[in-house]
């Protein structure tokens, strides 16, 4: 019989990377969609017509239950999260009811399903249900060591992080506390054609296909000289599946080990359409963060050794995806708005 996988945060853009990725392997998948009328749920549903849905939100700790409970699933991915760490700012205790506490609802959704009781400590993992929590290189924040491994302590720089750095410690206390299969996935940057125009990348990817085509001459940006380590969120949804796969639940680290600055991403996006960046960027005091992560570095070590896990996608091949997939659509849009302008058609 084929596994059966409930992800949360289908809608988003891991969501719908690992929902294609499991299909491929023969699971039958279920999102866990929020909202009655989630225009977000519409666009999926058409991407992905073979998901299922069952409603729920991270806040609501009797929609989980309900949801594990008729899903009867093998493995949870908990994908769901306010996900743009400026927001945790605005929103700090939203963001934390959501990224922190959603992880521990989620966990005794699972652990009440499964019928999952105190652990004596020691043997094999308990109960039916695996789980993957999506944890984030943020947490380390301001950094111990460079690179980042699994065992390098947390400094986390924005509430957002906080709350990613609970779900951490919370999924590791249920494996410790009940012998739970949950893992942890610390994944650096992962960005796609399908990332939310607020991140750096595709900001300045949808920025380019505009200029390109006449619609704008100018991007504004905030810290030009943050480092990050980009990689492609295709990738990594096949790092999260196998950390699932292994005998012995652990924690691994997920990023390709090269790091690039904010302007290195501007710089190769513009030049794949002929531009100098410079001539295009303005640096925005108002988008600089309050406290910023400077650098970021992965040592996935540990996953490539252990899972057999490689990325596929470097930073230039990326930022040149995401650039000629927003320009195709900008094209389109473009020819779309004159067909209707002329009449013609
Ligand atoms: P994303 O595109 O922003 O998607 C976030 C998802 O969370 C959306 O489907 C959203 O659904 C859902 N969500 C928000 N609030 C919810 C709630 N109250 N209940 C249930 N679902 C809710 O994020 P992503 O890039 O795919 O990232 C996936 C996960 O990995 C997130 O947890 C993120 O924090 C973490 N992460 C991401 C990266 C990265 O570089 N992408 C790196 C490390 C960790 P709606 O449509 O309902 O809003
Ligand atoms: O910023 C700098 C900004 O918003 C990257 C999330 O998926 O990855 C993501 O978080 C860097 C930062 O991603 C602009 O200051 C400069 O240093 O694309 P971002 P993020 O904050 O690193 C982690 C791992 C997650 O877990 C998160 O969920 O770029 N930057 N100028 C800018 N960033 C944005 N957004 N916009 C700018 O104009």
């Amino acid at each position: 019989m084929s596994k059966r996988a409930l992800i949360t945060g289908i809608t988003g853009q891991d969501g719908s990377y690992l929902a294609e990725h499991l299909l491929d392997q023969g699971y039958q998948v279920w999102g866990l969609c929020r909202g009655q009328a989630n225009p977000r749920k519409d666009r999926i549903a058409k991407l992905i017509p073979e998901l299922s849905f069952v409603d729920g939100d991270l806040m609501d700790q009797g929609s989980l239950v309900s949801a594990v409970d008729l899903v009867q699933p093998d493995e949870v991915y908990n994908l769901g999260a306010i996900s743009f760490v400026p927001m945790s700012w605005q929103q700090p205790e939203l963001v934390t009811e959501v990224n922190g506490t959603g992880v521990l609802r989620m966990l005794e959704a699972v652990r009440m399903v499964s019928g999952l009781t105190k652990s004596s400590g020691g043997g094999p993992p308990r109960g039916q249900i695996r789980f993957y929590q999506a944890s984030s290189s943020e947490m380390y924040g301001k950094v111990a060591e460079s690179p980042q491994r699994e065992t390098t302590s947390f400094h986390p720089r924005s509430p957002y992080g906080v709350a990613k750095a609970f779900g951490h410690y919370i999924t590791q206390n249920y494996r410790e506390s009940y012998g739970m299969y949950g893992v942890s996935g610390i994944l650096f940057n992962h960005e796609s054609p399908r990332r939310g125009a607020e991140f750096v990348t595709r900001k300045i990817s949808l920025a380019v296909s505009q200029i390109k085509l006449g619609l704008m001459d100018k991007l504004h940006l905030g810290n030009l000289d943050a480092e990050r380590d980009w990689g492609f969120a295709g990738d990594y949804v096949r790092a999260m599946h196998l950390m699932l796969q292994q005998e012995q639940p652990g924690d691994y680290v997920v990023g390709t080990g090269a790091m690039h600055r904010v302007r290195d991403a501007a710089r190769i996006a513009f030049e794949h359409i002929g531009l100098d960046w410079q001539e295009h960027v303005v640096v925005d005091p108002g988008l600089v963060r309050p406290a910023e992560v400077e650098t970021l570095c992965a040592d996935s070590g540990n996953a490539r050794r252990e899972l057999g896990w490689e990325p596929e996608v470097d930073f230039e091949q990326l930022m040149r995806m995401m650039v000629e997939s927003d320009l195709r659509q900008a094209s389109r849009e473009r020819d779309y708005r004159q067909l209707l302008a002329t009449g013609s058609w």
